[in-house]
């Protein structure tokens, strides 16, 4: 099999998710550097406009969102399972409410807290991705009203220290897995640039040891890999997905239609056009051609993307 590749940057939170799951899983991989705001011809050049951090790539297979990624992971490297102990199907709605409604309210702690300081180029593009056309009015909101924010992410970071509290090692139990690899991403981020994160989650104690043991995990083995070696390794691949769908499927997605796929709420990002290629009740696949690449096939998750029949 062609190597793992991870399209991230060190300080993305939902790298870090994808990369707690890789140490889980104590696997090899190549990671390329992307920049931290656009433009990213590099990555979008695999993906057909997405630009969001972490993509996975496998060949000419490209794994927009960290959904659709960990899912591949586990179907590829099925041993450790991200889901132990039988865990599967609703460990996967723990991971909308993490990276959901928690991880929005994180964002909003974080540059709401950050205000002035943010550099302009940075603020302008967070903002406009996770608080919409509006903003530059969502962070002054945010900045005024810390203290609930700080209350309802308080609440949230209880329920999983409970969780912890009972003398489980991971969220699953003695093993670890999917539901601490979407917990943590959203405490690291807390922890590393909220600049009273460390006092806000020394309340939390189950937390903070569970935090170690994590940590102890660590990210698997990773080697660097250029942009440009990356793209040459992609060229030099033929997509790996089978063409299928399924007969129940609400929109009646079948290989060969034109669809364009974008992440439901507005971000303010760029659809990704090509070919269907692959569609289930998990994932959407588009087959889309790249000057100087060729064929690329790109995943999404089914669930928070809108695919559009062209
Ligand atoms: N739903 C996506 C969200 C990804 C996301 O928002 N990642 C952040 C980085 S932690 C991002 O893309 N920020 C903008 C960027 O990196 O350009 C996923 O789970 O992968």
């Amino acid at each position: 099999m062609p190597d793992v590749i991870l399209h991230n940057y060190p300080q993305s939170p939902v790298a870090e998710k994808v990369r707690v799951a890789l140490g889980i899983k104590g696997l090899s991989w190549r990671s390329v550097e992307i920049p931290r705001i656009p433009p990213k011809p590099m990555l979008t050049k695999l993906t057909g406009g997405y630009r969001r951090t972490p993509v996975m790539q496998i060949g000419a297979d490209i794994y927009c969102d960290s959904q659709c990624i960990m899912r591949e992971l586990d179907r590829r490297f099925p041993e450790p399972p991200l889901c132990p102990g039988g865990a599967d199907g609703m460990a996967w709605g723990v991971t909308r409410w993490t990276d959901g409604p928690l991880f929005d309210q994180v964002v909003k702690l974080v540059l709401g807290s950050a205000g002035d300081a943010l550099p302009r180029d940075f603020a302008e593009d967070r903002g406009r991705l996770y608080l919409g056309p509006d903003w530059a009015e969502g962070l002054k909101q945010a900045n005024a009203d810390l203290p609930h924010i700080v209350s309802q992410v308080r609440g949230q970071f209880g329920w999983m220290d409970q969780r912890l509290a009972t003398g489980r090692r991971f969220m699953l139990g003695d093993r670890p897995g999917l539901p601490d690899a979407v917990a943590y991403h959203v405490v690291w981020f807390v922890r590393g640039r909220w600049a009273d994160g460390p006092a806000f989650l020394s309340e939390f104690e189950a937390l903070e040891s569970w935090e170690k043991r994590i940590q102890e995990i660590g990210h698997g083995t990773s080697t660097e890999l250029s942009p440009e070696d990356a793209i040459a390794i992609a060229a030099a691949a033929n997509p790996s997905t089978s063409e299928g769908s399924d007969s129940r499927d609400p929109q009646q997605l079948t290989p060969g239609m034109r669809v364009s796929v974008n992440p439901d709420l507005d971000g303010g990002e760029q659809p990704v056009n090509g070919l269907l290629r692959y569609a289930d009740r998990e994932t959407v696949a588009v087959s889309r051609v790249e000057d100087g690449v060729g064929e690329l096939c790109v995943h999404f998750p089914r669930v928070g993307y809108r695919v559009t029949v062209l």
